[in-house]
């Protein structure tokens, strides 16, 4: 049976989600989208992901205050959140330290973040240098979070984004799967011995 990737797409109402996921599924793009109300689902089965078979499920949640346990439920167990954000829309962008803030109350540390500005080829306020710098500020005070520009009009980043999305989650994956190995091969007498070799304990290696 394939291993399974969660990904949630995260971020205001409008700022691009459903437009991102219809154009990398269906390489198609609409000018009118409805709103998205509480969480719509894609699943992909077996896609391969650095040599290995995946069935990878996309959530895309509603932007709404209203919906927002919803969001918070469909982040459980998530391996990657797309937080997305309108570069040509200012307030989309204000919004964005709350999302991260929000990430980071709700999901186990160990989730990927991706953020994904949306819509490139509308006149935006934002150059990639003032993101990126705005990014390693949020770097330097936790984990590395990527950044991707994008358009789902001209398809421009997409397929860059998932691609990434994808191997992102893969690595988390087979990173907790090696730890509940270790786990599983841990003898109880070595207890004490794991605190003297943290180290090799997690990179789950206890044979050498
Ligand atoms: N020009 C342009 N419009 C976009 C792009 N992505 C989304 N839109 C438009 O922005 C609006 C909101 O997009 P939608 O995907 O529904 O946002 P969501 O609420 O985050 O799911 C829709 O009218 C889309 O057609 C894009 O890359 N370029
Ligand atoms: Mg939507």
């Amino acid at each position: 049976m394939n291993e399974t990737l969660k990904l949630v797409l995260v971020g205001q109402l409008g700022a691009g989600k459903t437009s991102l996921l219809q154009s990398h599924r269906q390489q198609e793009f609409r000018a009118h989208n409805a709103p998205t109300v509480a969480v719509d689902f894609a699943g992909v089965k077996n896609v391969e992901v650095n040599g290995r078979l995946y069935d990878i499920s996309i959530w895309d949640t509603a932007g709404q205050e209203k919906f927002r346990s919803i969001t918070r439920m469909s982040l459980q167990n998530a391996d990657v959140a797309i937080l997305c954000f309108d570069l040509s829309d200012p307030d989309s962008y204000r919004h964005l330290q709350g999302w991260i803030d929000f990430l980071q109350v709700n999901c186990v540390s160990e989730m990927g973040i991706i953020i994904v500005g949306t819509k490139m080829d509308l006149p935006t306020f934002y150059n990639k240098e003032d993101l990126q710098k705005f990014l390693q500020t949020l770097n330097s005070q936790q984990q590395q979070l990527k950044l991707f520009l994008t358009s789902a009009k001209t398809r421009e980043g997409i397929d860059e984004t998932f691609q990434y999305a994808y191997e992102q989650g893969a690595k988390i994956k087979m990173k907790a799967s090696q730890m509940e190995k270790s786990i599983l091969l841990v003898p109880p007498e070595s207890t004490k011995k794991r605190k003297s070799s943290n180290r090799k304990y997690f990179e789950g290696c206890y044979c050498c």
